[in-house]
């Protein structure tokens, strides 16, 4: 004889799971870095061509910073730090710094 098994309704809990926000890097214009030297970190620390890399070094000499790339709070960090610290590592006061986008 063919059995019926009863279940309960299953209750649909939808819970929302927001994105987790991603971290701009930006790069800080400084008067003493020179023009190449910022152009060599960020194709090294950030996979830029050569033309990428100087419009983004030009535009932070000309404005005063230049958002780099974003990425999730970690990656930026640590992008971040490597790059400042190459900069440091030849006695240039090159800053990459980080924040949330909106
Ligand atoms: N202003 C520097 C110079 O004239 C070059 C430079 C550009 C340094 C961008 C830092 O984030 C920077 N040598």
């Amino acid at each position: 004889m063919a059995e019926t098994t009863i279940t309960a309704p299953k209750t649909k809990r939808r819970v929302k799971v927001e994105r987790p926000r991603l971290h701009k890097v930006i790069l800080v214009n400084d008067d003493y870095t020179p023009r190449q030297f910022v152009v060599r970190v960020l194709k090294a620390e950030f996979r830029m061509s050569e033309d990428q890399a100087y419009h983004v070094m030009i535009t932070a000499h000309r404005l005063g910073v230049c958002v780099v790339a974003v990425y999730t709070k970690d990656v930026a960090e640590t992008k971040a730090a490597r790059a400042t610290d190459a900069g440091k590592a030849e006695g240039y006061p090159l800053q990459f710094t980080t924040e949330p986008e909106e």
